[in-house]
């Protein structure tokens, strides 16, 4: 039922998959137990002539147990899913792998800028190399990415990685990713910047090894 969700492909998403479907499935049956009561009821108790309406106050424990013990089931469910949510905000956020790549990113009004240090790896000097909407990274190594906006808040959002991030002016956040398969995916703004928002495209190229150092030298000749 949730084969409308985007190709998996961080060594993260499967975490953030299956907190997706640990949500998507316990809300979905709470959807269909709570409609499947409503409409038992509408046809049960519907107008007969004869039968009057009465007013029920709520006041005995048998009544309220009608708001209560669905009130407590839906906090208990709560809890689960926080409980699950917290071990992968853990495993995904609150550690960040040493970076074998580190890029910069910013969001402008409508486009993704893309900083790489060049074989220096740092950053400011004459070697750094800006693209525009395309980040090329290596298959199986941690990426790091510092992400920043120059004018309005946008969200780095990297559908396929499960990765999302909102980018803003003037701080910087770094994210880390990993990516497991190799191949080209939409890097999109997540975040309504304005009018131009839906054309804020990017690329995501995931490139295997030898292609990457290939990628490296081509845009690095002398190094
Ligand atoms: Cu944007």
């Amino acid at each position: 039922m949730l084969r409308w969700l985007p190709e998996s492909v961080s060594t993260f998403s499967g975490d953030i998959d299956a907190l997706i479907r640990l949500i998507y499935y316990t809300v979905g049956a709470w959807f269909v137990l709570t409609f499947a009561v409503i409409l038992i009821f509408l046809v049960r108790y519907r107008y007969r002539p004869g039968r009057r309406a009465v007013y029920l106050p709520g006041n005995t424990l048998a009544q309220s147990a009608w708001v209560l013990v669905p009130g407590l089931v839906v906090l208990l469910l709560d809890i689960g899913i926080d409980i699950y949510g917290e071990r992968v905000w853990e495993a995904v956020k609150l550690h960040q792998p040493p970076a074998a790549v580190q890029v910069r990113v910013t969001g402008k009004q409508f486009a993704w800028e893309v900083l790489y240090p060049g074989p220096d790896g740092r950053f400011g000097t004459a070697d750094d190399r800006q693209l525009n909407g395309e980040l090329h990274v290596p298959v199986h190594q941690v990426v790091h990415v510092t992400l920043g906006a120059e004018d309005v808040i946008h969200s780095f959002f990297l559908p396929h990685l499960r990765l999302k991030q909102d980018a803003l002016p003037g701080r910087q956040l770094t994210v880390w990713f990993e990516a497991t398969v190799p191949g080209t995916y939409p890097l999109v703004c997540a975040e309504l910047c304005g009018t131009g928002h839906t054309g804020m495209f990017g690329r995501l190229i995931v490139h295997t090894p030898e292609d990457y150092q290939a990628w490296v030298k081509a845009q690095w000749p002398s190094s």
